[in-house]
């Protein structure tokens, strides 16, 4: 093992990631008038939001998504990311919402590495053993088994950093440059018209993995501080936003995720044409609709506690608003979301959300001693006394993940059309974590492990402080 000056794969990530924003604004000129609107909504929220981000985190907040179609693509993408400083987090099934797919997210885990950079990417495999139509499966097999996503100096790059740890400064330029060129456009299929019309009259999802030479990013993510007011700029500028908000209603305490986004462009491609000829020089014309961009609201990072009950209302509210119009069905949900609190100390009290704890500077009490040694209930009542002495605070832990049904619904309206149950070309699956850890050769970590160790660290870290005697 070679020691050279490595770039922090926190800064690789930053660097990846304004990469990859500024090839998609190129690309796809209505994101960059999405980037507009949020940044500008952004600085108005900003003053009252209860918001703990800086504005400049803000900004930089990006998600993506990436559709990949063999274990072997996985597996690689899965190094490239790790080299980025993201590993996989999280399960998601997107079978039951009739997706012949699961998916992880790759993120960054640690505290750190998310003030620095917190970007993620949404990574679904294909599952060809659900698709039920025979010849669809195969052909897609046939195609994708065919293809190569990744340029051989990206191979060479990702080996090197194996090897010796990291990226040097020139290393690491073309290592992002030659990993955008997996996530960008071409459009130029790598199929016939017959092909890709076989593929898409079973799903479109399945002509868009297929029949295409990479992985195209389908969208990116600005954050956004509150989501509904930016609805108006959206329309106002001729974007054709999806008609409903996903995720939890309109709170004072933002919780998990709300996501809204346009609908995909429809963008001439050429295919191949059918027999023999000149691929390159005699192509049909066509189109494909794939990309989009998206705008989310991150709240705060639930329990176990939390998400039983977020599940438990979204079902409910889901239930009770089938068949009715948007704002209906809006109104609805707010009013059964009632019953989830809306009030910080309530929220913490009752278990449901994940804390930071910070120190206020406030002295401990002299009748008071903060000892690192006590056993957990009473280490807890200590906090609590700290707490209600102001010598603690708390703040929410932003949620760093994604809502499985939240994923289904952004998927469907970027699709087109919502399949019912009875013409689903997807055979019934179950879930498989245990499948795609193995194609990707490496296991997925837990979110909740992760955002109880941040509240454990923050915590911990605060406690020490006082045992010292900080003020
Ligand atoms: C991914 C959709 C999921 C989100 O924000 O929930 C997603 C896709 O369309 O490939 O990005
Ligand atoms: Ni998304």
């Amino acid at each position: 093992r070679q020691t050279c000056d490595v770039v922090h794969p926190d800064d690789l990530r930053r660097a990846f990631a304004v990469d990859m924003s500024r090839m998609y604004r190129e690309e796809v000129p209505l994101y960059g008038d999405l980037i507009r609107i949020v940044q500008s909504v952004n600085k108005q929220a900003f003053a009252s939001s209860v918001n703990p981000d800086t504005l400049e985190r803000l900004t930089l907040e990006r998600h993506g998504a990436i559709r990949l179609g063999t274990p072997s693509e996985l597996r690689t993408v899965s190094r490239i990311f790790a080299v980025l400083g993201m590993q996989p987090v999280g399960y998601y099934d997107l079978s039951a919402a009739g997706l012949p797919m699961h998916a992880t997210c790759f993120r960054p885990v640690q505290v750190s590495s998310l003030a620095t950079n917190p970007f993620r990417v949404f990574t679904t495999l294909l599952r060809p053993q659900l698709i039920r139509s025979q010849e669809a499966r195969s052909l897609a097999k046939r195609m994708l088994s065919k293809r190569n996503i990744f340029s051989a100096e990206l191979i060479q790059m990702l080996s090197t950093a194996e090897e010796q740890g990291g990226l040097d400064p020139e290393q690491a330029g073309i290592f992002i440059h030659e990993a955008l060129k997996t996530f960008s456009w071409a459009p130029v299929a790598a199929a016939t018209a017959k092909e890709y019309e076989l593929l898409k009259a079973q799903h479109p999802i399945l002509a868009d993995i297929a029949c295409f030479k990479i992985a195209h990013i389908n969208h990116l993510t600005p954050r956004k501080l509150n989501i509904t007011l930016a609805q108006a700029p959206m329309l106002e500028e001729g974007l054709r936003v999806k008609d409903r908000i996903e995720g939890p209603p309109r709170r004072r305490w933002p919780i998990l995720l709300r996501q809204t986004s346009f609908l995909a462009l429809e963008e001439a491609i050429k295919f191949i044409r059918d027999g023999e000829g000149d691929e390159k020089q005699d192509l049909i014309q066509g189109s494909h609709k794939a990309r989009f961009g998206e705008i989310e609201e991150c709240g705060a990072a639930v329990t176990p506690a939390g998400r039983a009950l977020y599940d438990k209302l979204l079902a409910i509210a889901m239930e009770k608003s089938a068949g009715q119009d948007s704002s209906a069905a809006d109104a609805i949900t707010e009013s059964v979301f009632q019953e989830f609190p809306d009030d910080w100390a309530q929220l913490r009290a009752r278990g449901l959300v994940y804390c930071e704890y910070e120190c206020t500077g406030k002295a401990v009490p002299d009748t008071m001693a903060v000892d690192l040694d006590l056993d957990l209930a009473d280490r807890s009542a200590v906090v609590e006394a700290l707490l209600a002495q102001g010598v603690l605070e708390t703040k929410p832990i932003t949620y760093e993940d994604f809502l499985p049904f939240s994923a289904a619904g952004i998927f469907q309206s970027n699709l087109g059309g919502k399949s019912t149950q009875n013409d689903l070309p997807i055979l019934s699956g179950s879930s498989d974590q245990h499948g795609l850890a193995a194609a990707m050769g490496r296991s997925i970590l837990d979110s909740d492990e992760l955002y109880a160790a941040a509240e454990q660290g923050s915590l911990n870290s605060c406690l020490q402080k006082l045992a010292a005697g900080y003020k």
